[in-house]
């Protein structure tokens, strides 16, 4: 038996992992008790890894589709004929005509974060789309207007705080986001230990919310009106301290004017929040010493995400909890990704273009998901025909999974980089399958930069590379040097790119990063990483403002104008009437593609609809029975769960479900299938300012389904 130690890439947490190894079998997967930031914990899905290794329906080297049927080929053949035919589509209709789509798991894969994502990236066409859109945009949005860079996105420094206040995020369930901290529950419990105390603000009473002091809830897509109510509030009595920030600050008269007119009472009817509980949370913020607002994808994804995020910002600022322990903090990595993304050209950028059909803003280089289907739909010079999705399974994450769907079937040439068949890359011509997460090493390049404690790791891969796989950078690699580099020039690039891998950036990014040489000789190095298998603890957060501002005038905008002119669409907004529709994770989910292990499917129904019981009544809903859910999209049908934990005129999904599309080869999910709730969801529902996809607070009907 061998032990090998790595950390578990399924989500941000990034736990550390034993893992028992017998041949080519693992034995078992536990929780690394000498990772110095994760303890020994895991959450059920690590375990999982094993089943991920081991599933039969795992692809092990590249296929073709010829109607409905599978054919393997040799990876040779398969960059052949893929970059063959991407090469035509680029000669025949332009560079535009090439889409490429990067989903959710590439963040949590170093070949990817490093060398697979540039070569996509600069693959030259405009059509790039990734889950961002879908996602943390609106963070990233308010990191470059506020901060002047799209990656500085601060984080909770929850292990010093003495108020965690948690605004749209459920991270005892999806282990947190955009603030990697693994055993969120023990974190929390720890703040209360201290004497601290935990608020939660979501429309559902969530897991997160039960072991909260104290949870309120709040109608969805309404954040940003509380949060500018609490910006009112803190004027109002004279409670707006910025402490050592003063002297970076700018846009402070903007800020205190755009609120003016947002007092509580005029937002405890939208929010559904009482003005006296607005009065109450805005003093809390500001006489607790150590706290923090954080904000996460409930506060993004909704039809106000860019002020919400924005205005979760700010409020950290205006209480001096931005940038000091036990506030919102920004990271120091050992690898920092700012100087790499600098120097590669992605320093970030908005609306400096619009897409072609129905206008909407670029944002650091990429479109929104939302302008996908209707760009490949919609003939003209630069419609899409060709797109390569790797890591990511739109037809079910993205809204409108039917149209996409269906305008996947017209395009000239799909490519998918992805270890399964299922539901987008059933539609692929040729899918090129990566190695598993056991066959390659490691190292958080991107989590590392949002994490609670500043930590580095490296692991190698637990299984060497079978001959006949590939890595995902190897594959991305290969795809680029094919259509950017003549003949004899690409066998050098790759051989170049293949000696080095993933281990050279890691190597180079850390020797010059801020933990690295300048240190002098205890400085980081890959070798040194090497040496210390479990991880090694660089310390708590340390402020890190002004030197790290990435804005000319090193000042943070607390007003930046794109915010002050999307206020007046807040102002006009209708309240929804009847119900709207909110999402929710699991914990042994992880969107839609770990539905394929036995173990992590067992159990309950998830994917069910949950309701308030007076709702419920008021349709003649029983608990276990279906429900019809209807939007103007279409509708699905799922069996109803009646809960007080919901809000009132509040119903919520999971997404990531909906396993019965024909030709999907995901034997485990498909016996659980469910309803992909993207499938009603509206696409064309989107925060207007920063164009990302509202995936909540759409209006929903709802009634009893037909007995059949
Ligand atoms: N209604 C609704 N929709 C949502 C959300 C929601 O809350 N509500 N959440 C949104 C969010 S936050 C996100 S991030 C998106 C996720 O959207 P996506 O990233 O598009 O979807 P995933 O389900 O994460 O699919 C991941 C795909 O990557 C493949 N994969 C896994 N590991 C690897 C790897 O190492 N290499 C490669 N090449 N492939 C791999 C899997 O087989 C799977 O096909 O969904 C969004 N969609
Ligand atoms: N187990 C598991 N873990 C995951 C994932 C998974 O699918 N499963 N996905 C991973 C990914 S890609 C991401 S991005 C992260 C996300 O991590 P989190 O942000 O923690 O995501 P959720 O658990 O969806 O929590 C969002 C909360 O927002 C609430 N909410 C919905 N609408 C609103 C609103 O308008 N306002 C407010 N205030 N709250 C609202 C929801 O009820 C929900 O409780 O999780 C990651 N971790
Ligand atoms: S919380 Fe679970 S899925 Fe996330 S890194 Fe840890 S073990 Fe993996
Ligand atoms: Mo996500």
């Amino acid at each position: 038996m061998t032990t090998h130690f790595t950390s578990c890439p399924l989500c941000e947490a990034t736990c550390g992992v034993v893992v028992e190894t017998e041949g080519d079998r693992v034995v078992s997967v536990r929780g690394d008790d000498a990772d110095p930031f994760s303890k020994g914990y895991i959450c059920p899905k690590g375990t999982a890894l094993a089943d991920l290794h081991h599933d039969p329906d795992r692809l092990r080297k590249p296929v073709r589709r010829d109607g409905d049927t599978w054919h393997e080929l040799e990876w040779d053949e398969a960059f052949d004929l893929v970059a063959g035919k991407l090469k035509g589509i680029r000669a025949r209709h332009g560079r535009d005509a090439i889409a490429v789509y990067q989903g959710n798991p590439t963040a949590h894969n170093l070949g990817l974060v490093t060398i697979g994502q540039v070569a996509l990236r600069t693959l030259g066409t405009k059509n790039l789309y990734s889950a961002t859109s879908l996602d943390q945009l609106p963070h990233m949005l308010a990191a470059l207007q506020m901060f002047g860079n799209q990656l500085l996105m601060p984080v909770p420094d929850v292990d010093r705080c003495e108020l965690f206040v948690c605004l749209g995020a459920n991270p005892l369930a999806s282990n947190g986001s955009i603030m990697t901290a693994p055993d969120m529950r023990a974190r929390l419990k720890a703040i209360q230990a201290r004497g601290g105390r935990v608020i939660v603000l979501d429309p559902r009473r969530t897991e997160t919310a039960e072991r909260a002091d104290r949870h309120i809830f709040i109608r969805p897509g309404t954040d940003a009106v509380l949060l500018l109510a609490i910006v009112h509030e803190l004027y109002a009595t004279g409670h707006v301290k910025l402490g050592r920030l003063a002297s970076m600050i700018k846009g402070e008269r903007e800020l205190r004017a755009a609120a003016a007119a947002w007092t509580p009472e005029r937002a405890a009817p939208i929010t559904g929040i009482a003005a006296a509980d607005i009065r109450w949370l805005a003093r809390e913020l500001a006489v607790t010493e150590r706290a923090v607002l954080y904000g996460r994808i409930g506060v993004c994804t909704q039809e106000f995400g860019g002020l919400a995020a924005w205005l979760c910002y700010t409020v950290n600022a205006l209480t001096s909890h931005l940038d000091t322990p036990g506030g919102l903090m920004f990271t120091t990595p050992a690898l920092d990704p700012l100087p790499l993304a600098a120097r590669l050209g992605f320093d970030g950028g908005f609306a400096r273009w619009t897409s072609r059909v129905s206008g909407k803003p670029e944002f650091g280089g990429e479109l929104p998901m939302s302008v996908l289907a209707e760009e490949i739909e919609t003939a003209g010079d630069g419609q899409v025909r060709a797109l390569i999705t790797s890591a990511g399974n739109p037809v079910l994450s993205a809204p409108g999974g039917p149209r996409l769907e269906q305008a996947m079937r017209g395009l000239e040439l799909m490519v998918s980089i992805d270890p399964y068949i299922n539901e987008t890359t059933r539609l692929a011509h040729v899918i090129l399958p990566p190695v598993s997460p056991l066959e390659r090493s490691h190292y958080d390049a991107a989590l590392n930069a949002f994490a609670v404690r500043n930590i580095a790791k490296y692991s190698p891969a637990v299984f060497e590379r079978p001959a006949h796989a590939r890595h995902d950078w190897e594959i991305c690699a290969a795809l680029w040097a094919r259509l950017r580099l003549p003949k004899l020039g690409r066998g050098i690039a790759e051989r170049v790119i293949g000696r080095l891998g993933p281990e050279a950036v890691v190597d180079m990014a850390v020797r010059v990063g801020p933990w690295g040489l300048r240190r002098g000789r205890s400085g980081l190095t890959l070798a040194k990483l090497r040496a210390a298998p479990h991880g090694i603890d660089l310390g708590p957060l340390e402020p890190r403002l002004p030197d790290r501002l990435g804005s000319a005038d090193r000042k943070v905008d607390l007003a930046p104008s794109i915010y002050l002119v999307d206020l007046p669409r807040l102002a006009v907004r209708a309240q929804p009437h009847g119900l709207v529709i909110i999402g929710r994770r699991h914990l042994r989910s992880n969107n839609s593609w770990l539905h394929n292990s036995e173990r992590l499917v067992k159990g309950l129904t998830r994917c069910t609809i949950m309701m308030h019981p007076d709702d419920a009544s008021a349709r003649r809903l029983a608990e276990g029975g279906n429900a019809r859910v209807i939007t103007a999209r279409g509708a699905i049908e799922l069996p109803v769960e009646i809960t007080d934990t919901m809000m009132p005129g509040v119903v919520s999904i999971p997404h990531g479900w909906g396993h019965s599309r024909k030709g999907a080869k995901l034997h485990v999910a498909a016996t659980v299938a469910g309803v992909s709730i993207n499938d009603i969801l509206d696409p064309a529902c989107t925060d207007e300012l920063s164009g990302t996809s509202a995936l909540t607070g759409q209006r929903v009907e709802v009634e009893a389904a037909e007995v059949s």
